[in-house]
C-alpha cells in the first residue's frame, strides 16, 4: 500500500497535511500493510498508521501535562469507549444526578458518543500535526491515548497525572479488532481474513500493537508507580462494576461518599454506562464522529468470551502460548 493519500478515502484513513518530521522519519521506518487500506509503520517499537504516526510524533513534541490531568489509557478494542463515558460521569457526578430527572436528561453522554466528550491526543487532538489550543478545557483535563508507555509525551510521564488504563483478554480484544477494522475499510479493500489477522496480531503487527508489549508496558508501570497508574481490565469491570467503579474513583481521588453510595450513585453512572443504555441512543445508532467514523462502529456485543464463536482450538493454543510466554511470570492472568 502507498502513501499517497486518497481523498475519497474516510477522514480516518487520510495522511495529507504529514509535517516534515513525519515524512523524513517515514522514510527510515518499517512498514507494512494489513487491517486498513492504509500503511503502518513501526516507531519505537510499536505499530501506527501513517496519520496516526503523524499525531503521535505531534503530542510528543507539545503536549504538556498538568499534574491534575486525568489519562486514560488502552489498546484499541479494549474497552475504551465504555471508560471514557464512566470516567466522564465519574467526574461531573455532581453536576448531573438522578433526584434532578431534568439534569440527568441533559448528561452530554446522552447527546454524544463518549468520542467526541474525551479526545485522543494522536487520533484528534494532534492528528493533523498542529499544536491546539487547549485553554479551554477545564481542571481536571481528561484525555485519552492509545500511545504506549514508552512513547508518551515525557510531561505525562513526569509530572504528578493520573494514568488509567483499560485492558482485555487478548483473544475478545483480537476479534473485536478483526470486525472493526473490516468495518473500517471502504468497499472492502484491503481486509483480512480473520486467519490473515489473526496471524498478523499474534506476530505483533496490529496497530499500537504489539498487544502484549502494550499491555506489559502499563502493567509495569501500575506495579511500579501504584499512585500514578492504575491497571483495570474489562473482565473485572463487566464482572464486578461498582467494585471496580469505586476503585476508580478512590484512585482519582474523588472516592464515593456513603450518602452518595446510599443514593444509588454509583449503580446510576453503571447504568448510564452501560453497553445497552449507550449502544441505543440515537446518536449512537445514527451518528458520526468528525473522524469519519460511524458512532455504532465503537458498540458491537460488549460481551466477555465472543472469541469462542470465532478462533478455532489452534488459534486459541497459539495465542494462549503467547499470552502465558509474556504474562505468566508476571502473573497476569485474562
Ligand atoms: P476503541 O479503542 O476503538 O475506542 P473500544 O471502545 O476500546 O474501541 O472497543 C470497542 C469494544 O468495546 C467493542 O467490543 P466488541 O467488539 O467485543 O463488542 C464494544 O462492543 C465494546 N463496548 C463499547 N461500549 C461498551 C460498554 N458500554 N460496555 C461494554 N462494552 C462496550
Amino acid at each position: 500500500m502507498s502513501n499517497t493519500c486518497d481523498f475519497s478515502l474516510p477522514t480516518y484513513l487520510q495522511c495529507h497535511n504529514l509535517t516534515d518530521e513525519c515524512k523524513e522519519l517515514l522514510r527510515s521506518l518499517a512498514s507494512e500493510n494489513g487491517w486498513l487500506p492504509t500503511s503502518h509503520h513501526l516507531y519505537q517499537g510499536f505499530w501506527y498508521i501513517t496519520r496516526h504516526l503523524n499525531g503521535v510524533l505531534s503530542a510528543q513534541h507539545h503536549f504538556k501535562a498538568q499534574d491534575s490531568d486525568i489519562f486514560l489509557l488502552s489498546q484499541p478494542k479494549s474497552g475504551t469507549t465504555w471508560l471514557k463515558a464512566i470516567l466522564l460521569a465519574l467526574l461531573n457526578r455532581s453536576r448531573y444526578s438522578e433526584p434532578d430527572r431534568q439534569l440527568l436528561l441533559d448528561h452530554p453522554l446522552l447527546q454524544k458518543n463518549p468520542h467526541d466528550l474525551v479526545l485522543h491526543l494522536e487520533t484528534r487532538l494532534y492528528v493533523e500535526g498542529t499544536n491546539p489550543d487547549l485553554s479551554s478545557f477545564t481542571s481536571p483535563r481528561l484525555f485519552a491515548t492509545h500511545i504506549p508507555f514508552v512513547s508518551l509525551p515525557e510531561s505525562v510521564k513526569e509530572s504528578k497525572c493520573k494514568l488509567v488504563y483499560m485492558c482485555r483478554n487478548p483473544k475478545d480484544t483480537f476479534v473485536s479488532l478483526w470486525h472493526f477494522t473490516r468495518e473500517m475499510s471502504p468497499n472492502d479493500i484491503g481486509t483480512n481474513t480473520l486467519e490473515e489477522a489473526f496471524d498478523m496480531f499474534c506476530r505483533g503487527f496490529s496497530m499500537f500493537g504489539p498487544h502484549w508489549d502494550h499491555v506489559l508496558g502499563y502493567y509495569k508501570a501500575s506495579l511500579e508507580m501504584p499512585h500514578k497508574v492504575l491497571f483495570l481490565k474489562y473482565e473485572e469491570m463487566k464482572d464486578k462494576p461498582s467494585e471496580q467503579l469505586k476503585r476508580l474513583a478512590d484512585f482519582l481521588g474523588c472516592p464515593f461518599s456513603r450518602e452518595e453510595e446510599a443514593d444509588g450513585r454509583v449503580d446510576e453512572i453503571i447504568r448510564l454506562c452501560s453497553f445497552n443504555n449507550l449502544s441505543k441512543l440515537e446518536v449512537n445508532q445514527t451518528g458520526k464522529l468528525l473522524t469519519g467514523h460511524e458512532n455504532k462502529s465503537f458498540f458491537r456485543k460488549g460481551e466477555v468470551g465472543d472469541w469462542v464463536n470465532y478462533l478455532t482450538p489452534e488459534m486459541v493454543e497459539r495465542i494462549d502460548r503467547i499470552t502465558e510466554e509474556k504474562f505468566g511470570d508476571l502473573g497476569l492472568k485474562f
